[in-house]
Order: C-alpha cells, then sequence, then structure tokens
C-alpha cells in the first residue's frame, strides 16, 4: 500500500495530454526538467473524491461528515439514502449545490462593492487618479438607478449637474447590497415578461447580501430541507449576481475606465519579453490594474526601466484582471486560469502582481524557484508563504502605490537568476466587444440597433447566439472542449459572445479575428462577419462582464422578430471547462433567465438524481432555461444547436434558415413556380 502511495505521488503529468496548447506543453516540460510541480502534475498525482464531486457529502455540522454514495442498489424513485440527521441525498446536493451559488455570488458581488466604493470616492472627489472617463454611461445607467439626468428650473427642462447625477449613482448602487426593503432596481432592466416570471414565482432579490446571507442559514444545518425551496433561494442569490453585482460592477467600471470598443491585441506567453521589464497581473478587480497600465506609461517609469537595462516594460494579464485590461486598453492576455505558474516558469515575470480570486497559492512556491517577486495588493487575499511581499492598495494614493509595485519589478529585472525560455506562441485577437459596440458594429453610429443581427438570425444567415464562458479545469485537457465547442458552433454558423478564460483560450487559438469566419464558419455566419468586419467569436470581457450578455439578449428582444423573452430566443450557453464556484452561480442566473446551459467536465449533482432531473428539466417550466451536462465537447455543442433549432422552430423561423441553403439550381426552381 506504502508502495503504491508512492507510486501515485510521484506521478506527473503528460505534457500533451495535459493541454493542447504548445507553449503549455513546453512549459509543462520545462517544470518537470527542474523539479517545479504544476497544477498539472498534482491533478496526475492526486484523484478528486468521488463521493464529493457526486455532490452528495455534507459536512454542515459536526455529527459527519453523512456520506451517501450512489450505488448500484439505490432505486433514485425509491431513495431511501440518509444522514444522521435524515437529511436525504437530494437535500445534500442542494445544499452544497446552493452553498457553490452563495460563494460565486459573493465574490462576484463583493467585487462588485468594491468598484461601487471607489466611484464613491470618485464621485466624492476624495481621489484624483480616477475619474469619470464615459459620462455618456454615467447618463445611460443613471436612470435604471433612478436617478434623474435633468432637472426642471423656472419651467424649463435642463441638463442635471453631472457632479450630482454621479453621487446619486454612487448612493443608490451602493445601496443595492443592503437596502432594508424593495427588490433590486436593475431586475426592471430584463424583457418584461421575464420580470413578470420572477415575479410570480416569487424570486425578486431583495438586495445582494441579503441573498447570499440567507443561502447560508438555508443550509445550516436543520433549516431549509425541499430541495425546490432550496433552488428557489439559488435563483434569488445568483439574479442578485447577474442583474446585480456583476452588472453594477461592469458598468460603474465602464463609467470609470471607459466602456471598451474593438482593438486589436495578442494572447499566449509568447507576449513576454527577453528584453523588457515584464510585469504579469492577474487576479479580476480592475481598480488596481487600471492604475498600473497608467503607471508603466508614464516617462518616469519607462526611463527608469531604460537605465536599469530593459528596452521598456511590458504588460500582460492572466485571468479576468487580463480581460479587463484588455477590454480596455488592449493590454495582451499572457494566458488562461492554468497558465499562471507556466508565466513564472519562463524566468522572464519579474513581478507578478495579485489581487483577488483564482490565484494558486503554489505561486509562492514557484516564484521561489525564479527571481519573480510574487506582490498581493488586496486586504481580503493574502498569501502565508515569507517570499509573498504584501502592499496593500488604496484608491486614495493609486497611482503612487503603482508605481511603487512598477518599480519593484524594474529593480527586480537584474536578478534574473535562471536562463529565460518564452514559448513562441502568441495569437493576434480583436477584442473589446460590449452591447454599445455590437450595436455600434451591426447598426452604425446614427441608427445604432440590434435590428441587423435579429434580421440575420431570422433570414437564417446566424442560427443562433451562443454564449461560451468559464474557466479552464486540470481535470479535463487545458483548453480542449473550449476549442472544439467553439469551433463546432461557428462551423453550424453560430455567432459566439465569450468572457473569461474561454474567451483567452479563443485568443490564444487565433478565432478572435474576423479572417477566422473565412477558415472555420459555416457560409452564412462568413458572410455576415466578412459584411461587418467582425470576428465570429466576440470577447465581451471578464466574468462580471457575463451581465453584458444578459444586456445584449435583452437588447435582441427589444430588436423584435424573436418572441418576447429571453427564453424565447434561438441561444444557448456553455461553460465547458468550468471549475470556480462562480460558474455555478453564473449558470444558475442564466438558467433562471431563460437560457438552456450546458457545463462540461463534471456536475457537482450527479449522485442525487431526483434532485439533477428539477435542474436538468423541471426549471424548465418555471423559467423556460434549464441546466445540462455533456462531458463531450462534439456532443456538448451538438445538443446546444439542437436546443437552438428548437426555438427556431418554435418562431417559426426553420424555414428562413432551409431558404439560404438553396443552391442555384434550386432557386430558378423556385422562380419559375413563382
Ligand atoms: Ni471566471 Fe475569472 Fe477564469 Fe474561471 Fe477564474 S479567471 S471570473 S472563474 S478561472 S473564467
Amino acid at each position: 500500500m506504502a508502495e503504491e502511495i508512492k507510486e501515485k505521488v510521484k506521478k506527473v503529468a503528460d505534457p500533451i495530454e495535459a493541454s493542447i496548447d504548445a507553449a503549455t506543453q513546453q512549459m509543462i516540460k520545462r517544470a518537470q526538467a527542474l523539479g517545479i510541480d504544476t497544477v498539472f502534475d498534482r491533478a496526475a498525482a492526486m484523484k478528486p473524491c468521488n463521493i464529493g464531486t457526486q455532490g452528495i457529502c455534507c459536512k454542515n455540522c459536526a455529527m459527519g461528515p453523512c456520506r451517501l454514495p450512489l450505488t448500484k442498489d439505490v432505486d433514485p424513485m425509491d431513495d431511501k439514502r440518509k444522514g444522521l440527521c435524515g437529511a436525504t441525498a437530494n437535500t445534500i446536493a442542494a445544499r452544497n449545490f446552493a452553498r457553490m451559488v452563495a460563494a460565486g455570488a459573493a465574490a462576484h458581488s463583493d467585487h462588485g462593492r468594491c468598484v461601487a466604493e471607489v466611484f464613491m470616492s470618485v464621485a466624492r472627489k476624495e481621489t484624483q487618479d480616477y475619474k469619470i472617463k464615459d459620462p455618456v454611461k454615467l447618463l445611460s445607467i443613471a436612470p435604471h438607478l433612478n436617478v434623474a439626468t435633468k432637472v426642471e428650473v423656472g419651467g424649463e427642462t435642463k441638463d442635471r449637474d453631472m457632479d450630482e447625477i454621479a453621487l446619486e449613482v454612487a448612493e443608490k448602487a451602493l445601496a443595492e447590497w443592503g437596502k432594508p426593503e424593495g427588490e433590486l432596481l436593475y431586475l426592471k432592466r430584463a424583457p418584461e415578461s421575464l420580470y413578470e416570471k420572477w415575479k410570480k414565482n416569487g424570486v425578486l432579490p431583495r438586495n445582494i447580501d441579503r441573498e447570499i446571507v440567507e443561502i447560508m442559514h438555508r443550509t445550516h444545518m436543520g433549516v431549509d430541507q425541499d430541495y425546490k425551496n432550496i433552488v428557489k433561494q439559488c435563483t434569488r442569490a445568483s439574479l442578485a449576481d447577474g442583474w446585480g453585482g456583476s452588472m453594477l460592477a461592469t458598468d460603474l467600471q465602464d463609467v470609470m475606465f471607459g466602456t471598451p470598443y474593438p482593438l486589436q491585441s495578442e494572447a499566449n506567453l509568447g507576449i513576454l519579453k527577453t528584453d523588457h521589464v515584464n510585469i504579469v497581473i492577474h487576479g479580476h478587480e480592475p481598480v488596481l490594474s487600471e492604475m498600473i497600465v497608467a503607471a508603466v506609461q508614464t516617462k518616469e517609469m519607462v526611463d527608469y526601466a531604460k537605465s536599469k537595462g530593459a528596452k521598456g516594460i511590458q504588460l500582460g494579464g492572466i485571468c479576468c484582471t487580463a480581460n479587463e485590461i484588455l477590454q480596455r486598453h488592449g493590454v495582451p492576455l499572457c494566458g488562461t486560469f492554468l497558465q499562471q505558474e507556466l508565466a513564472i516558469i519562463t524566468g522572464a515575470v519579474d513581478a507578478m502582481v495579485v489581487d483577488i480570486q483564482c490565484i494558486f497559492q503554489n505561486l509562492a512556491n514557484v516564484a521561489k524557484c525564479f527571481h519573480t517577486k510574487l506582490i498581493t495588493t488586496h486586504p481580503i487575499a493574502r498569501m502565508e508563504q515569507n517570499n509573498v511581499i504584501h502592499i496593500e492598495f488604496d484608491e486614495h494614493h493609486a497611482m503612487d502605490d503603482a508605481k511603487r509595485i512598477v518599480k519593484m519589478a524594474i529593480d527586480n529585472f537584474q536578478n534574473r537568476s535562471k536562463e529565460v525560455m518564452i514559448p513562441k506562441q502568441k495569437a493576434v485577437q480583436i477584442a473589446g466587444f460590449g452591447v454599445e459596440s455590437i450595436e455600434y458594429h451591426l447598426g452604425g453610429t446614427f441608427r445604432g440597433t440590434f435590428y441587423t443581427l435579429n434580421d440575420n438570425i431570422i433570414n437564417g444567415r446566424i442560427r443562433g447566439v451562443a454564449g461560451v464562458v468559464g474557466c479552464n479545469n486540470a481535470r479535463t485537457r487545458h483548453n480542449e472542449s473550449h476549442i472544439t465547442i467553439v469551433k463546432e458552433l461557428i462551423k453550424n454558423d453560430i455567432i459566439v459572445l465569450t468572457t473569461g478564460c474561454n474567451g483567452i483560450a479563443c485568443a490564444m487559438e487565433g478565432l478572435l479575428t474576423p479572417e477566422t469566419a473565412a477558415v472555420f464558419c459555416g457560409p452564412g455566419l462568413k458572410e455576415v462577419c466578412e459584411t461587418v468586419g467582425i470576428p465570429p467569436v466576440l470577447h465581451l470581457g471578464s466574468c462580471v462582464d457575463n451581465s453584458r450578455i444578459l444586456l445584449a439578449a435583452t437588447e435582441v428582444v427589444k430588436a423584435g422578430g424573436l418572441g418576447k423573452d429571453i427564453s424565447d430566443l434561438p441561444a444557448a450557453g456553455s461553460a465547458p471547462e468550468w471549475m470556480s464556484e462562480k460558474a455555478i452561480s453564473i449558470g444558475h442566473y442564466f438558467v433562471s433567465s431563460g437560457v438552456y446551459t450546458v457545463f462540461g467536465v463534471t456536475f457537482p449533482t450527479s449522485g442525487a438524481p431526483v434532485f439533477e432531473k428539477y435542474l436538468f428539466e423541471d426549471l424548465e417550466k418555471i423559467y423556460g432555461g434549464k441546466w445540462d451536462f455533456e462531458p463531450d465537447p462534439i456532443k456538448h455543442a451538438r445538443k446546444m444547436i439542437a436546443h437552438i433549432d428548437k426555438k427556431r422552430k418554435e418562431l417559426g423561423i426553420d424555414k428562413a434558415r432551409d431558404r439560404v441553403l438553396l443552391d442555384m439550381a434550386d432557386r430558378q426552381k423556385l422562380e419559375a413556380t413563382a
């Protein structure tokens, strides 16, 4: 037995099996040659718990953990499994699922709260380092928060003072986290029939914090014991994320840092440069990274870097903070979630600056093997290892903090200890899409509208819309499902909206360029992309920016011709390689907003078939959306396509698609009989 364990621990990943990306494979090999373990090796050495992955281990009290394995003799229709208190497998799986929603919604929404607090400092003019960069966006969100943008003066209607609007928007926004009564104000941005569905089912979130707290209460030992009632609270909390915390984060970030518009950049580890000071920013909140982007462009910092022998400063990003600074400034993406250790293993990273979420604690151990300074910056996310430097970031002296960090990286440039090995792979990408830019691209400045998109969906050139989002997961081959699913969708004329690590994966694969259309798309989507000049995969930003997908879907409903609700649209959602609790919250608010949503890799309720059936089938009757699980990427994409076709049929536009596919002979025949 001891021998067997030793054998298992010694096991390392096969780089080719671990990732489809050549740069990643090269760096895994390098790490193994240097004797440094990475997440890929740890995944090979340690198997996940079979009961935990099925969601049927309850550790919510000290009489447990109670483990309820789904053995062959369990009849799902007569399931007698129970824990010490009598909790059934359905209750246990529902509680665990709900706690994932709570953690995910908390992560997004707490990020949103920090952004709202910085916005309040801006509105109160307590900081000089941040400003309102996009007053048009401020004016567009104000009415949704019941903030007037006009005033009556002496019987005349005038524009209200911008500072006053900003202050009231800041107050109203911050109140959304903890107001004592009412409901979230942004819910009314949803299509009316969806809002009415939520109201009828009693799931309108009251305030963001309360819905998360209530999940923790309901899932405490001995409280909610009806999985359907627990799911109801999952719906409230996840809507408070998607249509609350995340949407406010996106909007206020746009107001302060600028609304993204398409721009060109690059992606993958090959963006690092041997002769430059390399700073990698990793995490989620763009508050600090915005300032670092500004700091590295100052003459003072550039001159300082040159004085230390570097040709300049190269910034790169990992995870969603990368997506934020990519979307607004074109800062290149260094890699996805699973490449964070590998960036340091190049030996070229002079500083890695992290804030919150998706940060491996093992980064500190990897950094120890190189000269890389690992800098934590957020008071709620510190690391115990003694080589980690903590520089707490404060919006009141943001530029000073950012310069201190950049200077530390520059000072470290000459300390590169090991040979630098930067993979050559990098791909060009066009990113920076959002509701506003899609509207502009499809309609032009004077007639910005989603009508053109609807028209092309109705006439069948575009078969449907897919939101493909989410993480990497070391339990499956890095990026393989992401890329296979997206390619299968665009091949079938389905336009893809992407965020998070799927966006990074697509960028690395070169799918975010208009030229991609000619190579990978079906004829209809190819024609639209070539006419309008857009990629078939539109990068909408970070995971909090999934709120942009909700609003884009709402705009499509408003533009007309495709039903009255998001659930009527020929659309589907997917998270092919998810791993984070945030993904479960996102998935659930998409489902509750009417979207058929498929997850890959694993699903955390498989040990409780009755509860799982409720998520996979019954929810559709309530909200029009439902969950599904499919680990095989081609089957996964086909399920989405089948759903899109079903919706086309329900809308009566499946025939229109047939017409598009007619060849010349068929057309002539038609004309002859007409
Ligand atoms: Ni989303 Fe962003 Fe990536 Fe997953 Fe992590 S970075 S917020 S959680 S791993 S997509």
